[in-house]
């Protein structure tokens, strides 16, 4: 299959291609979690979920691989470093009691994927400690026992766990294609600088389209 990509052509296979949706979870897209601890309005998130619900769907149906990431840490938090903990002055810390449960703690609702995103029996589903989804997960070993060679992310926050998701993947020799509508920031600025920053130098980290160029892809694929 092919994408007219930014900024060119991207060519995957389906079979060694994983669809990684990154932390679409309750702290971060819905008001009481992580991300409004932080100071942020969250509000702006909600709306990419239709988007990545579509090409969820999509890429189900045509079989391909699902990957569900959580930024999420123990209930003792031994894998919380204290640095992460004690920075800055959020109103809420990590593994304080807030209104969705303890802030960024595994098993709390706040720490749910979204309902209209939820993992199906088959999906691989990694809880991650940090920003990256390959830092202190399986996620490497998983994929190369897979075969993959290509990944395709959706998620949020796009330059703070999909960037760093996707330099991560970059190094590990992976190609990646980052969905432009199917990722949000609290910060629009961001957002538009981590994707150009992304692409540029001949994809230097990796590609981006949007989910219409997706949908209409794997629907050509379909037949
Ligand atoms: N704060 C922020 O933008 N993001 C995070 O803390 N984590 C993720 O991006 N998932």
């Amino acid at each position: 299959m092919q994408i007219q990509a930014n900024p060119f052509h991207y060519d995957f296979d389906l079979a060694r291609t994983a669809l990684v949706i990154i932390d679409m979870q309750r702290d971060f897209i819905e008001p009481g979690g992580f991300g409004e601890t932080l100071g942020n309005d969250v509000s702006l998130l909600a709306a990419i979920v239709p988007a990545c619900q579509a090409v969820l769907g999509a890429w189900r149906a045509a079989g391909g691989l699902v990957v569900h990431t959580r930024e999420a840490h123990c209930a003792d938090l031994s894998d919380c470093p204290p640095a992460k903990r004690n920075r800055g002055n959020p109103s809420l810390r990590i593994g304080d009691a807030g209104p969705m449960g303890r802030i960024l703690v595994a098993g709390e609702s706040g720490n749910q994927i979204i309902p209209q995103l939820a993992p199906v029996a088959g999906e691989i589903v990694l809880d991650k400690p940090g920003k990256g989804a390959f830092y202190a997960t399986p996620l490497h070993n998983l994929l190369q026992q897979a075969e993959v060679t290509h990944l395709v992310f959706m998620g949020v926050t796009t330059e703070v766990c999909v960037q760093t998701s996707m330099r991560e993947a970059n190094d590990r020799g992976y190609d990646g294609l980052l969905l432009e509508d199917c990722t949000e920031s609290y910060f629009p600025q961001f957002k538009a600088a981590a994707v150009e920053m992304m692409r540029a130098q001949g994809a230097i980290v990796g590609w981006t389209a949007t989910s219409a160029q997706m949908l209409a892809t794997l629907a050509a694929s379909q037949g």
